[in-house]
């Protein structure tokens, strides 16, 4: 690893939390000082009273194991099951009736279920699954569009004690054979089609496709999304999930399983070859996201929780399914594109539902940017409370936008780091404790112990960039990469022994607040100084003609790297020569004439992963005129990279 980053991003502004969270959240300024205190002073007591909000069959014999590090066990001996965490427990109080999930389909269908409504189908499928000779153990693919049926599936995996492993409806053929191929998967639970921007994905044909691919799948279980397609069903291979659901009883008592028994499998690209399967176990995980859904949101029992993440997604893991449910939340489901059939999509299900929460990514909130305010001014979102961001570091600019014109200027704002691997939210305000500040996650959560250091693992000074990484272990930390642990300790525990690397670059300010400047792959150096491309990108940001930005290097024999920006502009600003020239001296003036870009290009896309993160390894290529010889099986659009390659010639 090379030397720190140096910091040229300026941002002054500070919200404190309002009169209407000050003193009404579950945990104010002084309750967050004392879990602080508590978890420094004593670790283990901390977690273990955390710990007690769960329901658990045996409480563990020791709260953690960390003598084989970097393999963590947490509430060894403690028996528990996720499923009954999050429908079981709820049925003996007022919450038997309330809705759990409220869905609403592309198309515009809708259907609610409380928690006695899913606990029912919960337990009904996982008599399927069973029936099916799916036992403990056992790994089950779920490639599934965005319906109660997917988290249903996850909840009935969860109760018998299989390993779900959630694929993205979005992701091909190929990425579904691999998967299946790693993880070993004996079934796969997935749709006839699901619905993206009014068209048809063949989740099934996909599948068809995979299963020539994959021996280890014995059955597949197909959920009848539109009821109009003549998929092929294999004779004695698929089954329809209603004729499954149709004999079977709904008695299914929760299986009593070891806290560290594997919950889920969930796959995530690596910067180079073959996807990493980030295995997550059950009562650290679970303690991590119901914990940390309950804090950073400020979670009551009357809110209208929307996350609109999807299931496939680590943040719809922990934030749509087994953080809120364990909570007994009333979840709001969208099965489709935040633009079908129109650019309000989002703002009419606000204003339906009476939404108070709301949790979404930074490339949602530049797209409603880029697409102009006449969409939310359109409705009435004064039901809205909190907001949240993830996914991405938040540009200033847009985290303006998303605090004046969704959230009415009265709403605080959530900026939540975190990683597939970290399992839960680990960086975040809690919104009647911590000021915010646009661009910071603010401060670590009680408990993580997260700092930024230099490559010896010494902490840099405030505001000098360094790498973010955690000192002590978390209940919810990954356990190792399914199949490959030797992988597992490279990646996170080479860098730094008995500590986690996130492969993130951040600095804290003199406050104590991090500010989180993208992963470490993409800094630039230029002329000696490393340059984070998050600062460039919030710089350009800042013009009033510009949606969105990605910012690279390209090779320079005099600086070592030339900053190449890839600019969209917004809705009615056309592309010129002298508005580069323009760009140019907004970034010298706001950041530093050491940041002025080299050079401009306009494009309508930026070549984006499914969960919307800009892939500035592929523009880096392109800025640089190489053939790609990259892994693209993340990359949400194909297209994109040819449009780019096309508009260099
Ligand atoms: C939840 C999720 C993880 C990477 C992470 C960061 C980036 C996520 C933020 C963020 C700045 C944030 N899981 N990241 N949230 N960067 N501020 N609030 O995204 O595994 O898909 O990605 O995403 O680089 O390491 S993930």
């Amino acid at each position: 690893m090379s030397a720190n980053i140096t910091s040229v991003l300026k941002e002054s502004r500070v919200f404190p939390p309002s009169n209407e969270f000050v003193g009404h959240t579950l945990v104010n300024e002084a309750e967050r000082h004392r879990l602080c205190e508590w978890a420094a002073s004593d670790f283990e007591g901390f977690w273990a009273a955390q710990a007690e909000s769960l329901h658990w069959f045996y409480k563990w014999d020791k709260v953690l194991d960390w003598s084989n590090a970097p393999h963590a066990k947490w509430f060894t001996g403690g028996l528990i099951n996720a499923s009954y965490n999050c429908l079981d427990r709820h049925l003996t109080t007022a919450r038997k009736n309330k809705a759990a999930i409220i869905w609403e389909g592309e198309p515009g269908d809708t259907k609610t279920l409380t928690y006695q409504q899913l606990h029912h189908q919960v337990c009904k499928f996982a008599n399927g699954l069973k029936q099916l000779g799916i036992q403990k153990g056992d790994r089950v693919t779920i490639y599934m569009p965005m319906t109660p049926e997917a988290a249903i599936a996850m909840l009935a995996c969860a109760r018998i004690g299989a390993v779900h492993s959630v694929i993205f409806g979005g992701f091909s053929a190929e990425a579904v054979a691999d998967r299946n191929n790693d993880a070993k998967a004996k079934l796969v639970i997935t749709a006839d089609i699901g619905w993206r921007r009014g068209n048809v994905i063949p989740l099934k044909q996909n599948v068809d496709a995979a299963l020539e691919k994959s021996p280890t799948v014995e059955k597949v279980i197909v959920f009848n999304r539109a009821r109009n397609t003549g998929v092929h069903m294999k004779p004695g291979r698929d089954i329809w999930w209603h004729d499954l659901m149709s004999d079977v009883s709904a008695n299914c008592p929760a299986e009593h399983l070891d806290s560290e028994h594997p919950l889920f499998i969930l796959y995530t690209s690596g910067s180079t070859g073959k996807p990493k399967g980030v295995l997550h176990t059950t009562g650290g995980y679970m303690l991590g996201a119901s914990l940390t859904h309950k804090w950073v949101f400020d979670i009551k029992d009357d809110d209208v929780y929307w996350c609109t993440a999807d299931v496939g997604w680590v943040t719809g893991h922990s934030y749509i399914v087994y953080g809120p449910l364990a909570n007994g939340s009333t979840v709001v489901m969208y099965e489709g594109a935040p633009n079908h059939p129109k650019e309000d999509r989002f703002w009419d299900i606000v204003e339906k539902y009476r939404v108070t929460v709301l949790y979404t990514a930074p490339t949602a909130i530049r797209a409603f940017i880029k697409w102009g305010d006449e969409h939310p001014k359109k409705h009435d979102l004064s039901s809205l409370r909190l907001l949240g961001s993830v996914g991405e570091p938040i540009n200033p600019e847009a985290w303006m936008w998303y605090h004046e014109v969704i959230g009415g200027g009265r709403c605080p704002i959530v900026d939540t780091w975190w990683q597939t691997e970290t399992g839960a939210i680990m960086i975040a305000p809690l919104p009647g404790a911590v000021p915010t500040k646009p661009g910071s996650a603010t401060k670590p959560l009680p408990g993580i112990f997260a700092e930024v250091v230099d490559k010896e693992g010494k902490v840099v000074p405030a505001n000098s960039g360094g790498f973010l990484v955690v000192k002590k272990p978390w209940p919810s930390m990954m356990r190792t990469i399914y199949g490959d642990d030797q992988r597992f300790k490279d990646t996170y525990w080479s860098n730094y022994p008995g500590i986690y690397f996130t492969a993130d670059g951040a600095r804290q300010d003199e406050d104590g607040y991090i500010w989180v400047m993208g992963r470490v792959d993409d800094v630039l150096n230029v002329s000696g100084h490393r340059l984070s491309t998050m600062e460039v990108e919030s710089a350009l940001v800042n013009h009033p003609k510009v949606a969105e930005a990605a910012v690279v290097g390209r090779p320079d024999d005099l600086k070592g790297e030339a900053i190449c920006c890839f600019v969209t502009l917004k809705q009615g600003n056309a592309p010129s020569d002298s508005l580069k020239a323009d760009l140019k001296a907004h970034v010298a003036k706001e950041i530093g004439a050491l940041a002025r870009p080299d050079e401009i290009k306009f494009t309508d896309t930026l070549p984006k992963t499914r969960s919307g993160k800009i892939m500035r390894r592929l523009l880096r290529d392109i800025a640089a005129n190489r053939e790609g010889a990259q892994d693209t099986t993340t990359l949400e659009d194909y297209g994109v990279l040819a449009k780019l390659r096309a508009d260099e010639e």
